[in-house]
C-alpha cells in the first residue's frame, strides 16, 4: 500500500513539475526497504546522482513540501543538504557514491564505537559506467571498511546501458539456470561426499573452475567486496530479509538488486527514455504537455544535431561521441543514421575525451557533444590529451549558461571561466541557431581544439545579418550597430537581450554599439581596443560566472574599467531559466538600466 500511495504521489506531481520519473518509481521498494532497515539520519544513505530519490524525499518529512518539487525556491529534483539532514550530501552528478559512502566510513571509524551508524550507497547500472565508480570500489575493497553498496539495476542509463560492464551485469540478470545448477552442485557436493576424499577435493577444483565462469558478482567479489543477488527490487520481502541478513555481515558488501524503471505507471514502464527525465504530461494519457518549439523556430540543440547530420553526410571523417546523453544532446539522430560512426561512450565524461584525442590522431573529426557542467568532469583529458596535443576535437557544450530546474548541480556557468585559459583551445559562442550551424562548421574544418557552447534554449536574437556576415572567421567579432556613447559586447545567448536593450536605450537617445563577440578565445582584440578609444565606457554581457569570464578576458587587455555584467559567483539555484535569468539581471530591461545608471553617474 505504501509503495502504491508513494507512486500515486510521484507521478501527480511530476505530471505538473517535470522531474526523474522513471527512475524514481523504479526505485520505491528499495527506499522503503532501506527506511525500514536503517535508522536514518543516523545511519547514511548516499545515492549516485540522486535523481531516483522522490521516495526517500517523501518519507523523510518533505511530503507536504513534495508539490514544490523542481519549482523556484522549492524541493529540489536531487538531494539536497541544505533542504534535509537526511540527505547526507547534496548530489546530481554520478558515479560518486562510492566515494562519497567510503569517506564518511572511514571517518566514522575514528569515532567511538558507540557513535558509529550504518551507510549505504546506492548506485545504478548506468552510474557504475563512470570510472569514478572503479576507483572507489578499488579503494573501498582495500580498506575493507563496513559499507553496503545496493547496485541497483535496470539495464537502462537514460538511454540502454551500453558497454562491457553493463553486459556483464546482464549476463548475472540472465543467469538463474546457472545459479540454481551451482547451487544444487554445492548441496550435492555437501551432502554425497565423503569428507576429506580425493573425489571431494577434485570437486572443489571443479566448481572453482566454475566459479570463474558463472558465479555471479565474481568481479566483485575478486575487489574485495562480498556480493548478494540478484534480487528482486520490487520485492519487498526480499529486499528486506536481504538487507536485514546482509546489514549483519562486516566489510564491503554489494547488494546487486533487478528493478523496471517506470515501475508502476505504464506510460513510463512502456517509454523509460522519455520518462528518465519528463516535463509536465497527462497523467491518463503519458502525453507530454510541454510546449514544442513554435513551427519554424528551432532550439540549439536542435540546430546543433541537424547541422552535424549534414555535415557528415559530406564528410566520412566526422564521429560523435557522447557520454551517455543520446537524446538530450540531440545525437540519437547521428546514432540512428550513422551507427558505425557513433559512439556512446557509457557515463565517462573524462574517457569521452581521452577516446576522442585518440580518433583525432589519426585523423578523425570527433565531435563530443556534452553538458556544460558534465564536462567539468573531464577537465585534465581537454587540457593534457587534446589541447596540449593541440588535436582538432570540437565540443559541443549544449545546456552552457542557466539550465533551469535541475538546480545549482546542473547549471553550466563554469565553462567560459575554466575553458578560457587553456592554451591552444577556441572558445565560441553563437548568437542564434544559425551562427551555431556556421561555427559547427568551421570548428569540424579547423584541426583545432574547438570549444562551442550554446543555452538550453531557441534562438532569441532577431538580428538580420546577411548570409556573407555570419561567415565565421578566427577571432574576429560581429559588429551589430554603431553607436557613440558606449560599446556593449555581447556573448552568444545574451546577444538577443542586449539588441532589445539597445533598442530601448536608443528610444532614449542614448547611441551605442553593439558588438556580438562570437570568441570567447581569441578574443577580436583589436576591434575591442579600438571601441574603447572610441566610447565613453565598454560593457560585456555574457551568461556565465563574471569573475574570471568573458568580460574578465576582455578587461584584461583594455587600460578602460570594463563593466562585467553577467552572473555572480554563486551557486545558483533551481528555477524556470526565465524567472532566474530576471533574478540575476540578464534581461534587457536590466541590461539597459545598468548601462543607463552607468552612463548617467
Ligand atoms: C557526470 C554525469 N554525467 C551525466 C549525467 C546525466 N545522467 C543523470 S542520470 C543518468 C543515468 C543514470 O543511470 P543509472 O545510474 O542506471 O540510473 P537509472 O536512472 O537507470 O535508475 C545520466 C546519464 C550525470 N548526472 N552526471
Amino acid at each position: 500500500m505504501l509503495a502504491d500511495e508513494l507512486r500515486a504521489r510521484i507521478v501527480e506531481v511530476v505530471s505538473l513539475n517535470g522531474g526523474h520519473l522513471a527512475s524514481s518509481l523504479g526505485a520505491v521498494e528499495l527506499i522503503i526497504a532501506l527506511h525500514y532497515c536503517l535508522d536514518t539520519p543516523r545511519d547514511k544513505i548516499v545515492f549516485d546522482v540522486g535523481h531516483q530519490s522522490y521516495a526517500h524525499k517523501i518519507l523523510t518529512e518533505r511530503n507536504k513540501d513534495f508539490s514544490r518539487l523542481r519549482q523556484y525556491q522549492g524541493l529540489s529534483g536531487f538531494p539536497s543538504r541544505e533542504e534535509s539532514d537526511y540527505d547526507i550530501f547534496t548530489t546530481g552528478h554520478s558515479s560518486n557514491a562510492i566515494s562519497l559512502a567510503l569517506g564518511l566510513a572511514c571517518a566514522r571509524d575514528m569515532l567511538p564505537e558507540s557513535e558509529r551508524f550504518k551507510i549505504v550507497a546506492v548506485i545504478g547500472d548506468g552510474s557504475l559506467s563512470g570510472g569514478l565508480c572503479f576507483e572507489g570500489l578499488n579503494n573501498a575493497g582495500h580498506l575493507k571498511k563496513d559499507i553496503m553498496v545496493v547496485l541497483n539495476t535496470n539495464e537502462l542509463s537514460i538511454s540502454p546501458n551500453v558497454g562491457a560492464i553493463s553486459t556483464y551485469l546482464n549476463k548475472i540478470i540472465s543467469l538463474p539456470i546457472y545459479n540454481r545448477f551451482k547451487d544444487s552442485l554445492e548441496t550435492f557436493l555437501k551432502s554425497r561426499m565423503p569428507k576429506g576424499g580425493r573425489l571431494l577435493r577434485l570437486a572443489n577444483k571443479f566448481e572453482e573452475g566454475l566459479k570463474g565462469l558463472f558465479i555471479p558478482g565474481m568481479l566483485f567479489e575478486e575487489l574485495g567486496f562480498r556480493y548478494f543477488g540478484p534480487f528482486d527490487g520490487h520485492s519487498l520481502q526480499q529486499l528486506i530479509s536481504a538487507m536485514k541478513n546482509i546489514g549483519n555481515i562486516r566489510g564491503p558488501r554489494i547488494i546487486h538488486i533487478v528493478t523496471r524503471k517506470g515501475k508502476g505507471y505504464p506510460p513510463a514502464e512502456n517509454d523509460p527514455v522519455r520518462f528518465h527525465g519528463t516535463g509536465p504530461f497527462d497523467i491518463k494519457t503519458g502525453e507530454s504537455l510541454s510546449k514544442n518549439c513554435p513551427a519554424g523556430e528551432k532550439t540549439y540543440t536542435m540546430a546543433f544535431s541537424d547541422k552535424l547530420l549534414s555535415l557528415a553526410a559530406a564528410d566520412a571523417k566526422i564521429v560523435a561521441i557522447t557520454a551517455a546523453m543520446p537524446e538530450g544532446t540531440g545525437l540519437d539522430r547521428f546514432r540512428d543514421t550513422y551507427p558505425q560512426r557513433f559512439f556512446d561512450v557509457g557515463i565517462a565524461e573524462a574517457h569521452a575525451a581521452s577516446f576522442s584525442a585518440g580518433l583525432a590522431r589519426i585523423g578523425l573529426k570527433p565531435v563530443v557533444a556534452v553538458y556544460s557542467t558534465f564536462l567539468q568532469r573531464a577537465y585534465d583529458q581537454l587540457i593534457e590529451d587534446i589541447a596540449l596535443q593541440n588535436l582538432g576535437v570540437v565540443f559541443a557544450i549544449d545546456r552552457a549558461g542557466i539550465v533551469g530546474e535541475d538546480g545549482a548541480t546542473h547549471q553550466g556557468l563554469f565553462d567560459i571561466c575554466y575553458l578560457r585559459s587553456i592554451p591552444n583551445l577556441v572558445v565560441m559562442s553563437p548568437k542564434d541557431t544559425r551562427e551555431l550551424e556556421e561555427m559547427l562548421e568551421f570548428a569540424v574544418n579547423s584541426a583545432l581544439p574547438v570549444a562551442i557552447r550554446y543555452p538550453k534554449d531557441k534562438s532569441q536574437s532577431q538580428a538580420t545579418t546577411s548570409t556573407q556576415a555570419y561567415k565565421i572567421e578566427m577571432g574576429k567579432a560581429e559588429v551589430l550597430s554603431k553607436g557613440k556613447d558606449f560599446a556593449l559586447i555581447a556573448l552568444g545567448s545574451m546577444v538577443g537581450p542586449a539588441e532589445v536593450a539597445m533598442r530601448m536605450l536608443e528610444e532614449e537617445r542614448l547611441s551605442g554599439t553593439l558588438v556580438n563577440a562570437r570568441f570567447a578565445k581569441p578574443l577580436d582584440e583589436a576591434l575591442f581596443k579600438d571601441l574603447s578609444l572610441r566610447t565613453k565606457a565598454i560593457f560585456t554581457l555574457e551568461e556565465g560566472i563574471v569573475k574570471g569570464g568573458f568580460g574578465s578576458a576582455v578587461s584584461e587587455f583594455i587600460d578602460k574599467p570594463v563593466e562585467r555584467i553577467g552572473l555572480p559567483c554563486e551557486f545558483i539555484p533551481q528555477g524556470k531559466r526565465e524567472v532566474l535569468l530576471e533574478k540575476y539581471g540578464l534581461t534587457a530591461e536590466a541590461i539597459a538600466s545598468k548601462i543607463r545608471q552607468k552612463l548617467n553617474t
